[in-house]
């Protein structure tokens, strides 16, 4: 929700400012202690958030991120039930205030569609301008995503700033982005919205003085801009390519040893980072606010049965997760559409977890991970109303309720991911020397053991692996 959305100059240079500034720092820190100090930032700033006569205080950069707004939330229920409808203005609700907002009010209107004019219809708009002057609201959040010239419209006749469903999301993300990949692959989602809503914004319409620099003479001040958004949108696209490179190697890496990848994805806020933490000692950042995790983690971890696979955390989604971002972070989304097995956490508690369900899929459907082996874990059991776990549990086949608060249910859920991990395939029997105890710990690791005997020439095993170590066994006789 920025304030400044008209001047790209001030957009451009800020951008260049923080990306030097985070180049300036250390590279990464340690995960445990950059989360925490995270946390603590963002509680901070919370903190202030309720203490507007603090603001002096803070800097005009830390004013910019902590966007005190007071808005006003408007919906058109289009389709779906009138619970749908309310559904839905609650998550816009929450989005905005994970965006650092107070919400005064929400209004809701019953169309067939949105007013292509206004987005809602005329009478709905004298509402909502009474809505902004009673509660001296200073933005309108608009529940959908809004063509320039609806955003134009509303604002000439409620007289504050109108934003839509899809700023609101990116500028979630632009606050969150917290490594240099995350903020880069915001910033191209941020352009790419930008583009063709440049248009609309008059005081970018005016002439430049023209003929410098190969500037034809008469070059709007809009071109100028369009060409200045492109040529960056295009260095951050190399930018966001080589640093998919190195994430790449270590893919790779993973695979040529053939250790199965377990993506943990899901709804936004329903418990990736929780169960994480349950299985690993990662030690990433919880929170109860939407998209607090942007920056995959991955960490190795080992079956009981003593096989090693990773487990990454990933970003949440939610509805119309914007197409700017999908596109923008492809790379980190491959963390999903990469994996063998997907997690998909579910939060049983939340009135609509079909819903969830749904937009989660689409979306890994879009990123190219329909086919990969889905467990559904339905997580917060122990708030959740136990008919509706009931009710999950029937209607998904492959699905298991569980509690990273509490711990129930994550053995079973554990042993269900254990079972589900791909499988090594070539059965072998050998004997391997003592000299090579390091095929004998792989074999353990990426093997599923039957027989394990020590004879006086070596390790005598009977066991399935994978082709690559069959292979290195196979050569040693
Ligand atoms: N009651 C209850 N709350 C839970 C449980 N698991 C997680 N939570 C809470 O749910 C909120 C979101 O948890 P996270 O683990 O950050 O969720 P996430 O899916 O990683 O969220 P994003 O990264 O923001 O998409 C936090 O407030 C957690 O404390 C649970 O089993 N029971
Ligand atoms: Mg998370």
């Amino acid at each position: 929700m920025s304030n400044d959305k008209l001047d790209i100059d001030a957009f451009l240079a800020d951008s260049a400012r923080v990306a030097a500034e985070f180049d300036a720092q250390e590279s990464k820190v340690e995960d445990w202690e950059s989360n925490q100090a995270d946390l603590q930032d963002r509680q901070a700033l919370r903190r202030v958030a309720g203490l507007s006569t603090e603001l002096q205080d803070i800097s005009d950069a830390e004013y910019r991120q902590l966007r005190l707004e007071k808005v006003v939330l408007v919906g058109v229920w289009v389709e779906g039930t009138a619970q749908d409808a309310e559904n839905s203005l609650k998550e816009l609700s929450a989005l905005a205030e994970t965006a650092g907002s107070e919400v005064m009010a929400g209004l809701i209107q019953r169309r067939d569609k949105p007013d292509p004019a206004t987005f809602i219809g005329s009478g709905k708009v004298v509402e909502l301008r009474e809505a902004v002057v009673n509660s001296g609201a200073d933005t309108v959040v608009c529940d959908g995503e809004l063509s320039p010239a609806q955003l134009r419209n509303l604002e000439g006749k409620v007289k504050v700033k109108v934003i839509d469903r899809t700023a609101l999301i990116l500028d979630i993300f632009a606050q969150h982005a917290k490594s240099r990949e995350g903020k880069a692959q915001v910033e191209l989602a941020q352009m790419t919205y930008l583009l063709p809503r440049l248009r609309g914004w008059g005081d970018s319409l005016s002439r430049q003085a023209g003929g410098i620099g190969g500037r034809g003479p008469g070059e709007t001040k809009i071109e100028t801009d369009r060409r200045r958004i492109n040529d960056k949108m295009a260095k951050l696209r190399r930018e966001i390519k080589e640093m998919k490179t190195s994430r790449d190697t270590k893919r790779q890496e993973r695979r040529r040893n053939n250790i199965p990848s377990v993506a943990i994805a899901g709804y936004t806020n329903a418990g990736k980072s929780s169960l994480m933490n349950q299985l690993t000692d990662a030690g990433v950042l919880v929170e109860n606010a939407l998209f607090a995790t942007l920056d995959p983690t991955v960490r190795k971890t080992t079956s009981s049965d003593g096989r090693i696979y990773t487990l990454s955390d990933t970003v949440g989604f939610v509805r119309h997760l914007p197409h700017q971002l999908i596109e923008a972070f492809k790379s980190t989304l491959e963390e999903v559409s990469g994996a063998d097995l997907i997690v998909h956490v579910v939060d049983g508690s939340h009135p609509d977890p079909q819903e969830q369900i749904r937009a989660v899929r689409g979306v890994i459907n879009e990123i190219g991970g329909g086919e990969i082996a889905e467990i559904i874990a339905i997580n917060k059991a122990d708030i959740a109303p136990p008919e509706k776990m009931m009710q999950l549990l029937r209607e998904e086949p492959n699905s298991f309720a569980f509690s990273a608060r509490t711990g129930f249910g994550i053995d079973t859920l554990v042993a269900a991911i254990e079972a589900a991990l791909p499988r090594p395939r070539v059965e072998i029997t050998a004997v391997i020397p003592f000299s090579r105890g390091d095929l004998v710990s792989a074999i353990h690791e990426r093997g599923e053991i039957f027989t394990e005997t020590y004879l006086p020439e070596g390790t005598s095993i009977h066991a399935l692996v994978d082709g690559s170590l069959a292979k290195i066994i196979e050569n040693l006789k």
